[in-house]
């Protein structure tokens, strides 16, 4: 048998079957599985027996220590097979990685290598939408490279590959080996970025080779022992190969909070286990290995890169100075050569540490952190104002009466802040200071300040105002101060999944759940239009605080006494022709189809001129995209028709003019009901976007109160006989409308005050 696949598992049955899938699909055969169950916290026996005989699996049990290094080693000992490939059983392989490492393994019977390795790539998305978008975006594998050892830099362009290729020519067999030797150690030590990246994953290892020198695991570590394994096994490489048509997908953990992967999780035992694997490796490498260099300058890199600033910033002298003396002890050993190589900071800031001068070291860190710093000022002069937040305003004391407005991070005068506010403004208006986030020409009513987001005074309002009211999340870098309190009204019923209830894909990236799970922390009040948005809320942002149960401060304007005489000021402010109906069409964002963050494309399905023709006598149409949207739909042709409302502030004024209402997986339809007019669903790509994209909280079609519709011919059917639609959908509407519209009564917002500002004063 050629290679034993060694797969440790403890728990994650959704990632163990995408892996044994991946197996599934490879066009290899030569191999076993060997799963080992590494104190498993879940039944796997369904999935075993489901793969076990077309992937060939053996269960061993771990009943050793726990962990994966001992796990590892326990499949090494059982392993049939002449490699060993170590396979983490929440990442998989792409399509003939398994073929592509084996024939680069057995092209030479006479040489076998003793060293393997392909690609790997990163990725938080599920298998399937790996699959679907790898091919089409080209995904960057091994991009995880920190640029280290630049003279070593494989070749990028096509010049530089030709010359190296001529270059390998030239050599000699021993060259050659030699050079092939480096080139892996470079790409699976050196290159990986951090010491945590340096992983035994993607290739296939001789079993001799391991068993003969007795190289294993180290079971003392939980997050490190792939160091030492590897780079020990590197002091007795004698034939490397690579083939990078072989992939090895590794996953990043799309829920880090609750389910991290071990270079996910968070310990403050890391560094100690850090230093131990170093030194336990550095110990156990040959006398004159060349991987010992590579060690250090990583040690040095990862240390001076990273670690120190954590050093630095701790107010704990004692635990701070302890750190230095460790780090001390460590550069003592590494060769003077290796330090003389190196960058004028890292070089100075060694030396000057071996010299045992802490505070010159802390000098050199500080100088260093403050030039980077300011080099990203002068980038960016939002890092300013960044800067005074943080040594300066948090320092003043907090104003109990100043409160802070944003609406979509400062992209419009809208929304919940904008209800909360009028009612505060018209009827406590001399209680409270008003700043509102916002562009300085936004005109808005009642006296307040307007303050540019991200700017230095934002950062002196957001550090000083008591009261924070907002309805996306407050900005990354915003330390809650004590006394103050944040008011998160959110926007919308969420139709679409969030957070942590979507699945591993496109935006919900770990580093978004991560974010998001810090932000909600520090929500004092979370407002809900509705009981299912409680739940819904309390499941995707894992928020336990307290819930605004009142409806929407936005939607308290559909139920305002006034809202017809309000409703003919806004369309003679608009422009909209007298006589002539009103259609709505609101659609949201599409998260695979966007420029970069928070920048989405928008390609409108909807036919106008089609439209226009059979609809342009009786009704005129208000288009209105997603606040995400960057492209401008363009109307020509269509005046008098078309009227593109997609810069107006608030939509609810738009559904007080609209007869109709389309949209599709917006929560707008949530809101509109609430007029209890028609709704219409343009729902062109459902299936992609509830499958793929997001997933719905709700089943669209028996629960909306409107046809969906996919096609611009159905949506001018629909609304030719739209009376007949309403009827048809009146039990259904009627339901909807309790469900999610029943707390609504036009009192949120006086509702939401009392409960924030009035309570807080008594
Ligand atoms: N909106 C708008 N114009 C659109 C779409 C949306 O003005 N064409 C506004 C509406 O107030 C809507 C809100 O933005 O309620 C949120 O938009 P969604 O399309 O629902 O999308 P998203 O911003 O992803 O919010 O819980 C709600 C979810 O968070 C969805």
């Amino acid at each position: 048998m050629l290679i034993s696949l060694i797969v440790p598992i403890k728990k994650g049955r959704d990632y163990l079957k995408d892996c044994f899938a991946s197996l599934i699909e490879q066009d290899f055969t030569d191999y076993e599985t060997i799963l080992v169950l590494d104190h498993p916290e879940e039944d796997f026996t369904d999935i075993i027996d489901e793969y076990g005989k077309s992937i060939n699996i053996r269960v061993l049990n771990n009943t050793g220590k726990e962990g994966v290094a001992a796990a590892r080693n326990l499949g090494i000992k059982e392993a049939k097979g002449e490699y060993i490939m170590f396979l983490d059983s929440d990442d998989y392989l792409y399509r003939g990685a398994l073929s592509a490492l084996s024939s680069t393994a057995t092209e030479d019977e006479q040489k076998k290598p003793d060293l393997v390795y392909g690609k790997k790539v990163w990725t938080w998305y599920t298998r399937a939408g790996f699959l679907s978008t790898f091919e089409a975006e080209k995904l960057d594998a091994d991009d995880d490279t920190s640029g280290e050892n630049s003279e070593e830099e494989e070749a990028n362009d096509s010049d530089a590959e030709s010359e190296r290729d001529q270059r390998i020519a030239a050599m000699t067999p021993e060259e050659y080996e030699d050079f092939e030797i480096r080139r892996g150690a470079r790409r699976m030590i050196t290159k990986r970025k951090g010491i945590r990246n340096v992983s035994v994953l993607g290739a296939l290892y001789k079993k001799d080779v391991i068993l003969e020198n007795d190289i294993s695991f180290n079971e003392d570590f939980r997050f490190y022992s792939d160091l030492s394994f590897l780079c020990i096994y590197f002091d007795f490489v004698k034939c490397c190969r690579r083939n990078y048509d072989a992939l090895y997908i590794k996953r990043k953990h799309g829920d880090p909070i609750r389910f991290p992967s071990l270079a996910q999780e968070k310990s403050e035992f890391r560094f100690d286990e850090l230093l131990s694997a170093y030194k336990y490796t550095r110990n156990l490498l040959k006398d004159g290995s060349p991987i010992i260099e590579r060690l250090d300058k990583k040690f040095i890199h990862y240390y001076t890169d990273y670690y120190v600033k954590m050093v630095r910033r701790s107010e704990n002298d004692m635990w701070r100075d302890n750190r230095y003396d460790q780090i001390r002890e460590v550069f003592a050993i590494i060769p003077k050569e290796t330090i003389k190589c190196l960058k004028l900071y890292r070089r100075r800031h060694v030396y000057t540490l071996l010299k045992g001068d802490v505070k010159k070291t802390h000098r050199i860190v500080s100088f260093h952190l403050f030039w980077k710093k300011l080099g990203k000022i002068l980038k960016n002069k939002n890092e300013l104002g960044k800067v005074f937040y943080k040594h300066v305003f948090s320092k003043m004391p907090v104003k109990q009466d100043w409160v802070l407005f944003e609406c979509f991070f400062a992209k419009s005068y809208g929304d919940n802040p904008k209800g909360i506010y009028e009612y505060m403004a018209a009827n406590h208006g001399d209680e409270y200071k008003f700043i509102w986030s916002l562009d300085k020409n936004t005109k808005i009513p009642y006296k307040h300040k307007k303050v540019k987001r991200f700017s230095i005074r934002y950062a002196y309002y957001i550090a000083r105002c008591k009261y924070f009211v907002f309805n996306t999340h407050q900005p990354g870098w915003m330390i809650k101060r004590e006394g103050q309190i944040f008011l998160e009204t959110w926007h919308g019923t969420p139709l679409k999944r969030l957070a942590f209830d979507m699945e591993d894909n496109f935006s919900a990236s770990p580093g978004y759940k991560k974010a998001i799970f810090k932000y909600t922390r520090d929500w004092d009040y979370l407002v809900s239009a509705n009981s299912f948005s409680s739940e819904c809320f309390k499941s995707c942002f894992l928020y336990e605080g307290n819930m605004l149960e009142f409806g929407y401060p936005r939607n308290d304007i559909l139920h305002s006494p006034d809202r017809e005489e309000k409703a003919v000021k806004i369309r003679k402010k608009l422009g909209i022709p007298e006589g002539k109906k009103t259609i709505l069409y609101a659609p949201t964002w599409r998260d695979d189809e966007f420029y970069e963050a928070g920048q989405y494309k928008f390609t409108l399905k909807l036919d106008l001129p089609k439209m226009k023709a059979a609809l342009g006598d009786e009704y005129v149409l208000l288009l209105r995209t997603h606040y995400y949207i960057a492209d401008k739909i363009d109307v020509t042709g269509m005046e008098g028709f078309t009227y593109n409302l997609s810069k107006y502030d608030d939509i609810a004024d738009i559904y007080l003019i609209s007869d109709i209402c389309i949209t599709d997986y917006s929560s707008v339809f949530f809101d509109y009901a609430n007029l209890k007019r028609p709704l219409l669903f343009y729902t062109y790509d459902i299936e992609k976007y509830r499958g793929m994209l997001r997933g719905f909280y709700i089943d669209m079609e028996s629960t909306v109160p409107g046809p969906l519709l996919y096609t611009t011919e159905e949506v001018i059917d629909a609304v030719k006989n739209i009376d007949s639609i309403q009827e048809k959908y009146a039990d259904t509407y009627d339901r909807f409308y309790d469900r999610f519209c029943g707390w609504e009564n036009g009192n949120a917002s006086e509702n939401i005050y009392n409960k924030v500002f009035v309570a807080d004063r008594k």
